[in-house]
């Protein structure tokens, strides 16, 4: 009996720590080089290594650097983009919330390092962050194509910007509206059920049925596959290719991180609003969870941030979860209070709505923060959630209630969360100590 109880808490404390988050963009699948999400280039993060450039990496990269490789942080290597013809690293751009970019210009472009292909089935899904682009025919932001008339890429004017894709003859999907001088998140799917362009979370194209993209060449940002000496000039912050579809809530969601990110407004599906700068600029790290209906649900996200969001209680149809930080530092600081003594210098805020920012409620969810090398929690010194209850934006008139629990590796796990509401903001203290004495001994408890 003793060692079945025994061997069952092995196992979970074993399995425990293995909930793998969904640490892709926004939250949506994972960059462990084994899904879908099959390319990540993250200016902000040029070497894949986690820490942003310029900031937690100040000096590492400077702008006016010249770029001879993009890492890949989905996972999957060998598909980093690299350069013989190399852009510049702008540590930031004003055009993009001061984010860094890649800038392609004056002829320089990038191509799949060791000329890797993507390997990509007849589906996918590209978003694509960009400004200052220029238009010229032929001259593509993406493609991959192994001859003229095999392959895809993204491409055209300011009046038919599209997504081209070759089966038995050319197929376009196209908008117009395009600005040489406006930032965009451009995205765009193709999938049995339809094909779909995007600028700016809103729907601009569309088209039917899939064409097959099974090429072998290496992928080019900025050029033409079959004519390198065409090139765009274009900033590029980030570059996301899915090997598969997304269901409507997960683009919503990475649209959403993307937006909050390079501060590209959204004419639709603004979901999450604290990245505004009346609520405070929360930009950074942003993931969700939400729910467009019951066949396009996402319930469990990370995201780029230490907090991972996971089993709402109540997630109804049209219900979205969000939460972004304000780039705090990771470390924590000393607190006059009379409830708490140690507080993390990194804050998060939160959105509960539908899509017209109607406050819902999603339930309970379930939340873990990754406290690695933040000192000084530990599973003695554990972190308790402290929330803004009263939304004055003072966390001094708070009382820590909810203890995170210890699951390993100094991840801390917090069950069935409720005080989790719309527009308020959240960090994690160490509560005051207060010494009982008990007849015989004394000893200290957490308040
Ligand atoms: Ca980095
Ligand atoms: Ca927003
Ligand atoms: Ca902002
Ligand atoms: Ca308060």
């Amino acid at each position: 009996m003793y060692k079945k109880v025994f061997l069952a808490l092995v196992l979970w404390f074993l399995i425990a720590p293995m909930v793998v988050s969904q640490d892709g963009p926004g939250g949506v699948f994972y960059a462990n080089g084994a899904d879908q999400l099959q390319l990540w280039l993250d200016a902000t993060d040029l070497d894949a290594d986690g820490r942003r450039e310029g900031n937690s990496e100040s000096g590492l990269i400077t702008s006016g650097t010249q770029v001879d490789r993009w890492t890949n942080k989905s996972g999957y290597t060998g598909r980093d983009a690299g350069a013989n013809q190399e852009p510049w690293f702008i540590a930031s751009h004003s055009g993009l919330n001061n984010m860094s970019v890649v800038d392609l210009k004056s002829g320089r472009f990038l191509q799949a390092y060791n000329n890797r292909a993507l390997s990509p089935s007849s589906q996918f899904t590209i978003f694509i962050v960009m400004d200052d682009q220029s238009f010229c025919s032929n001259c593509p932001v993406f493609n991959h194509r192994t001859t003229y008339n095999t392959g895809m890429t993204i491409e055209g004017s300011a009046s038919n910007f599209k997504t081209s894709s070759y089966q038995g003859g050319w197929s376009s999907i196209g908008s117009s509206g395009w600005s040489s001088s406006s930032p965009y998140v451009f995205s765009t799917q193709v999938a049995s059920s339809g094909r779909n362009q995007y600028r700016n979370g809103v729907l601009v194209a569309s088209g039917s049925g899939t064409t097959s993209w099974n090429v072998t060449a290496k992928y080019l940002l900025g050029a033409n596959t079959i004519n390198t000496g065409v090139t765009k000039t274009v900033k590029l912050g980030e570059v996301i290719y899915y090997d598969g579809t997304l269901n409507d809530a997960q683009r919503i969601i990475v649209t959403n991180y993307l937006s909050a990110k390079f501060n590209v407004p959204l004419p639709g599906n603004d979901v999450y609003n604290e990245d505004d700068v009346a609520a405070g600029d929360y930009d950074f790290d942003v993931a969700g969870i939400g729910r467009v209906d019951v066949s396009n649900i996402h319930d469990s996200a990370q995201g780029t941030g230490i907090i991972k969001i996971f089993s709402p209680s109540d997630l109804d149809d049209n219900e979205y979860l969000f939460w972004g930080d304000d780039n705090g530092s990771l470390s924590t600081a000393t607190i006059t209070n009379t409830t708490y003594v140690r507080q993390l210098n990194r804050t998060w805020r939160v959105s509960e709505t539908n899509l017209a920012r109607n406050t819902v409620d999603v339930g309970t969810v379930d939340m873990e923060v990754d406290l690695a090398g933040v000192s000084p929690f530990s599973a003695v010194d554990r972190p308790f959630l402290l929330v803004d209850s009263d939304n004055d934006g003072d966390f001094t008139d708070e009382t820590p209630t909810h203890a995170g629990t210890d699951i390993g590796g100094n991840v801390f796990r917090f069950t069935a969360v409720s005080e989790l509401q719309n527009n308020l903001r959240f960090t994690f203290v160490i509560p005051k100590r207060t010494a009982i004495t008990n007849r015989n001994i004394t000893y200290r408890v957490n308040n």
